[in-house]
């Protein structure tokens, strides 16, 4: 059979893209010298998927920001506002001066982010094919034949709640056929991954409209509609009763239950993950392409998603163990798996294995009732009414990078490097205490990313040299490989706390990642259950609780901003996944006495869908992203029980907050919540920003919390 990729990195094998954005944002280069960086990627990556034998080679998968957006601007889905900005692309993804950008948000349950179009009864669809034809004909003249990739029309209006639009949107989508047709494209690749979420009839029936439509274009390519994520359910059988030619599935986490339907039509099987960094087992994957073969009219062997979500690769991560090594594939590699298991043959295959039983839930001892714990609290940590803190980071400077570096190059010693942090720290106490804040922290400058951090100190964790995901736009992350059983050899920042601490008598904050987020932003060994193994990283964070504790911390904030990113597409899976996320915090956490207050900081403004979970948490004073969605949280948190600082102001843009508008915040938030359990906080941490945007805004903070403190003592 053939073979493919639904979609392939792009930020480069060394973040050439990343350093070209940069570049051009920052005026030190021209749009034509990133389109030519652009260019010589796309380059690069047909030459190899070619090299390494792969037949079908997908284009117009690569992405200046994200493909969401260039969906949105091949349909002309682009705000007016938008189009005097001198780079209109680029005022979407990241804003102006003057403009904000769009609004952005988390794929599905990846740790990738898009950019939520934005469509509304100004938008005048019109297609701009210009991209797709672009990347088509580079491609050509360099010998490939491509097969273009676009974001389908029910997912796109999905993610821009617009829906009620589809035939306006699918003019356009016809007109986009019928172009490629004309150049002699064979099939055309449309993604709909929000069809392996739970759809009500009425988006069934879209799905049923726009491919009998599609379909029935008078000239097209062949078209095969892509699933990914997770399995289609009822909406295979809705596919499959179109004249689409092919359909993707994700056989990794979807299953073989209703392929019958398939009969008469070419599978795309994704067999590869295109979600971890493991070998793919070939007896499985085998023994899933022959089921496949006895339905399907025609077999591509395929990946489960793009490999968007994988490193480059495994190739020069000579730093890693060489046995944990073997046993990874990165996207490169996982070319070359679909590649061989196109050649296999398919007959004698062993049948799947089983998958692993579920252990027994867990029993730990839990902490008192918070009223019990509230009063503890108060006794012992004596603060003033409407208490001022922050998330956790404050700015990291160019210093302190420079230093992890020169530790890494070996120039600088480690205990050379300890005294950096330490003298950052020691800034950070002195900085907090003139400015009159109430609960501190010591600013994080020994991390770079948390869950690096964490990774780095716990046994079960390798970290890559090189292993760059796309988190969103510009910027990526190292996803730690969480590979054998985790735990904590010894104390992780239990220095740096005790060392603060030392410096005042005012209380400041331990800081921990919680279980859910470290696993979140890993790759996870699947020889596990998930929530197994959250149990254990739960585990390793309550030993380091109890030895904050005993360290004489008295105010512990362990943060879970993924909570909600792990969530199940399907509801049916939604109330067992949030009950074992919270039972693994509670673990986690369990380990404080009452009178040790534990906070939890969410970072995002969604957060109203789970808030049940958030208070099943059970933390003493929870943080909260607030500012920036316009308080909008604030009419969902009336019913919450304990401490909660939703946040005051942006800290994702420059700008400044004046103290009034802190004040109106604070006002607003007063009038649904009691003022005993109102704590004061920006949205988020500090660490993007810069000091003198830090100190300003946190001087109106602390102007704007005084002047309600002096009205509420008067009352
Ligand atoms: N850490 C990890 N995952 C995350 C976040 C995080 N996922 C969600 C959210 N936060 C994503 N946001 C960001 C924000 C900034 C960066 C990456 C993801 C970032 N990365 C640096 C870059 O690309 O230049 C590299 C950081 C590094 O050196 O490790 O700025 O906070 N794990
Ligand atoms: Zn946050």
């Amino acid at each position: 059979p053939r073979s493919t990729v639904l979609g392939y990195p792009r930020i480069g094998p060394r973040r050439e893209l990343k350093r070209a954005l940069e570049s051009y944002w920052d005026g030190r280069s021209t749009r034509a010298e990133l389109e030519e960086t652009g260019a010589e990627l796309r380059e690069r990556t047909w030459r190899r998927l070619a090299e390494l034998g792969l037949a079908g080679l997908p284009s117009n998968t690569f992405s200046l920001y994200d493909q969401v957006l260039d969906t949105a601007v091949l349909l002309g889905a682009v705000p007016r506002r938008y189009l005097d900005a001198e780079d209109p692309y680029f005022a979407m993804a990241r804003g102006t001066a003057g403009l904000a950008p769009l609004r952005m948000t988390k794929w599905f349950d990846t740790n990738y982010h898009y950019i939520v179009p934005e469509i509304d009864a100004e938008t005048v669809f019109e297609l701009d094919a210009a991209k797709p034809l672009a990347e088509l004909r580079q491609a050509r003249e360099l010998g490939f034949e491509t097969r273009p990739v676009v974001i389908g029309p029910v997912t796109f209006l999905l993610l821009a709640g617009a829906l009620e639009r589809l035939e306006e949107v699918l003019g356009c989508y016809e007109e986009l056929l019928a172009i490629l047709a004309a150049e002699g494209v064979e099939w055309v690749q449309l993604d709909e991954p929000a069809l392996v979420a739970d759809r009500s009839p009425e988006e069934l029936a879209a799905v049923t409209a726009a491919y009998e439509r599609l379909g029935s274009a008078p000239s097209r390519p062949g078209l095969f509609v892509a699933s990914y994520f997770g399995d289609l359910g009822e909406a295979l059988p809705v596919l499959a009763a179109t004249p689409v030619e092919a359909i993707g599935v994700d056989l990794v986490r979807g299953g073989l239950d209703r392929l019958a339907a398939l009969a008469g039509k070419t599978v795309v099987a994704g067999v590869v993950s295109g979600r971890d960094v493991w070998r793919t087992a070939p007896g499985r994957a085998l023994s899933l392409l022959r089921a496949v073969r006895e339905h399907a009219a025609d077999v591509v062997v395929s990946t489960s998603c793009s490999l968007l979500h994988v490193p480059y690769d495994v190739a020069g991560e000579d730093g890693l163990d060489p046995a944990l090594r073997a046993r990874l594939a990165f996207a490169e590699q996982k070319v070359a798996e679909v590649v061989e298991l196109a050649h296999a043959d398919f007959q004698g295959a062993e049948a799947p294995a089983a998958s692993v039983a579920l252990a027994d839930p867990v029993v730990f001892e839990g902490r008192g009732p918070y009223v019990e714990r509230a009063a503890a609290q108060a006794a012992h940590l004596r603060l003033p009414a409407l208490p001022i803190t922050t998330i956790g980071s404050f700015p990291q400077t160019g210093e302190l990078r420079a230093a992890r570096a020169a530790v890494v190059a070996g120039t600088l010693e480690e205990a050379g490097y300890d005294r950096r942090v330490e003298a950052e720290i020691e800034r950070v106490i002195r900085l907090q205490e003139r400015l009159g804040l109430d609960v501190l922290v010591h600013g994080e400058p020994e991390r770079n990313d948390m869950v690096q951090y964490f990774a780095e100190h716990l046994d079960g964790f390798a970290v890559t040299a090189n292993g760059w995901v796309q988190s969103y736009g510009s910027r990526c992350t190292r996803p730690p490989i969480l590979h054998g059983d985790v735990g904590r050899p010894a104390p992780i920042t239990v220095r740096w706390a005790r060392h603060a601490q030392s410096l005042t008598d005012k209380p400041v904050k331990g800081m921990l990642t919680g279980p859910v987020t470290i696993v979140a932003w890993s790759f996870v060994r699947d020889d596990l259950p998930l929530r197994d193994v959250v149990f254990q990283v739960a585990d390793a964070v309550r030993d380091e609780v109890r030895d904050l504790e005993a360290a004489g911390v008295s105010i512990i904030q362990v943060d879970e901003p993924a909570l909600r990113e792990l969530l199940p597409l399907r509801r049916a899976s939604q109330a067992d996944y949030l009950e074992w996320a919270v039972a693994a915090y509670r673990r986690a956490t369990s380990g404080a006495s009452d009178r040790i207050q534990i906070h939890t900081h969410l970072c995002y403004s969604d957060a109203d869908q789970i808030l049940a979970a958030i208070d099943g948490l059970d933390a003493d004073v929870t943080t909260i992203e607030s500012a920036r969605s316009g308080a909008r949280i604030l009419g969902a948190v009336g019913s919450f029980g304990r401490g909660l600082g939703p946040g005051v102001y942006d800290i994702h843009s420059p700008r400044v907050p004046s103290e009034a508008e802190v004040e109106e915040l604070l006002r607003e938030t007063l009038k649904v919540l009691p003022a005993g359990r109102v704590w004061v906080n920006p949205d988020c941490g500090l660490k993007t920003r810069t000091y003198e945007q830090v100190e300003a805004a946190l001087a109106n903070v602390v102007g704007a919390t005084r002047r309600l403190r002096d009205e509420l003592g008067a009352m």
